[in-house]
Formats: C-alpha cells, structure tokens, sequence
C-alpha cells in the first residue's frame, strides 16, 4: 500500500463530505441523536474495518463520535483510509 500524495488526499477529500486532513489523518465527528444511536454506529464501523482488516481511531464523547483514520503500518494516509471513509460516509446515507 503506498502512501497518498498531498495532491492525492486533496483530491479525494473534495468528494468525501464531512471529513478533513489533520496531518497524517482524516477525521469526522458525527453528532448522533442519543448516546446508544452512536455506540450502534461503532459496531457498525467496527465490522466494516475488521472486513477490511483496517482500523480506525474512535473517540466516543456522549453522542460525538470523531473517527480518525490513518494507515499506521504506512505512516500516512493511504487509499484504504479513503475506502473506509467512503464505506463510513455510506452507511451514514
Ligand atoms: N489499521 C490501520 N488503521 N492501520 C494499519 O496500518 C493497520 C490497521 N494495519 N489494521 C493492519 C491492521 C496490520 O497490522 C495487519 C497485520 O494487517
């Protein structure tokens, strides 16, 4: 898996609502009507990277749930966070 470009991650974020690049990351909060609706979601999101065998940084604040998603093993971003992104960005659809 190689590392994405500046020009790369600019790119793909224009077609991926909700989510920023901070440094070596991607992230997006979501705010969910009560507490459990998001705990839900983390299972749901919990699922999808164990399938792809990539895993996001969770950070649950009461119904705020900031995903952060990098490729560690890389150093950097890389197309499997933008994959998970999309597949986050369409289970919220
Ligand atoms: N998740 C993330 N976010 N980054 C990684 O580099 C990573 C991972 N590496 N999940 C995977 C697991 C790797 O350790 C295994 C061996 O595929």
């Amino acid at each position: 898996m190689v590392r994405l470009s500046d020009a790369e991650i600019a790119d793909a974020l224009r077609t991926l609502g909700g989510w920023e690049r901070q440094g070596n990351e991607i992230v997006r909060t979501v705010r969910f009507p009560e507490f459990m609706d998001g705990i839900q979601f983390v299972n749901r999101v919990a699922a999808m990277a164990e399938a792809a065998d990539h895993h996001p940084d969770i950070d649950v604040r009461y119904r705020n749930i900031r995903f952060a998603l990098s490729t560690h093993d890389e150093g950097g971003l890389t197309d499997k966070d933008i994959e998970l992104a999309r597949q986050i960005n369409q289970a919220l659809s």
